[in-house]
């Protein structure tokens, strides 16, 4: 059996797609990260940075925390998601890892100053909307010659990418100027999987 420890949120989001889109068994855990479950030992032990999602695969023994690396054994796990020749196998991958490493972390810092910070630093609200900016326009020039992030196949780019765009959405990050970037949002928005992942954990849980 699976087990994935979620909460709702972006990086949370990536996971549980990726489950309902593999149609794969897996029993969801809610750490909630507002009540500090996050930050308990037993949930330390799986994983000691402190953070969702954290996926335990009892089958294989392999327990994995950082949400690319989860997408990435969900593809090789299933083989689905990641293209299999090497060229498209690479741009899937290349793809992700530039979510992981330069837009994922550049948006969770824009949110922390536009929305969580106590004190405004105008400095930095700045800095993280021009380097979201930036990497709103690379995605877009992307999409707009393929439909997909990886080429010609929806994969666990798509998956990791939306993770964040779908809350940049709801916490009015405006990129509807990008036109390729926001068609993409739109087809992997209606996509069933995604319509439910986004959903989980909260409404599985109640809470
Ligand atoms: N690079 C990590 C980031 C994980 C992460 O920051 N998760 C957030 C929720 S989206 C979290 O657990 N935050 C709790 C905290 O920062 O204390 C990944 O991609 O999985």
């Amino acid at each position: 059996m699976i087990h994935l420890y979620s909460d709702s949120s972006p990086n949370g989001f990536k996971a549980s797609i990726a489950l309902e889109e593999l149609g794969l068994p897996y029993r969801l855990h809610h750490i909630r990260i507002d009540a500090g479950e996050h930050r308990l030992p037993e949930f330390l032990a799986l994983n000691p940075h402190g953070r969702i999602p954290v996926l335990v695969d009892d089958d294989t023994g392999v327990t994995l925390f950082e949400s690319a690396a989860i997408l990435l054994y969900l593809a090789e796990k299933t083989g689905q998601l990641l293209p299999r020749d090497l060229q498209g196998r690479w741009e899937a991958i290349k793809w992700l890892q530039f979510h992981a490493s330069s837009v994922g972390p550049i948006m969770g810092q824009r949110v922390h100053f536009e929305v969580f910070a106590e004190q405004p630093v105008p400095a930095a609200i700045e800095r993280f909307r021009r380097l979201t900016a930036d990497a709103f326009a690379v995605l877009d020039q992307r999409l707009s010659a393929h439909p997909w992030l990886a080429g010609d196949r929806y994969s666990i780019a798509d998956i990791a990418q939306f993770g964040w765009s779908h809350i940049a959405r709801i916490i009015d990050f405006d990129f509807s100027q990008y036109r390729h970037l926001s068609a993409w949002h739109e087809r992997v928005a209606a996509r069933p999987a995604v319509q439910k992942g986004v959903t989980l954990p909260a409404v599985a849980t109640g809470a």
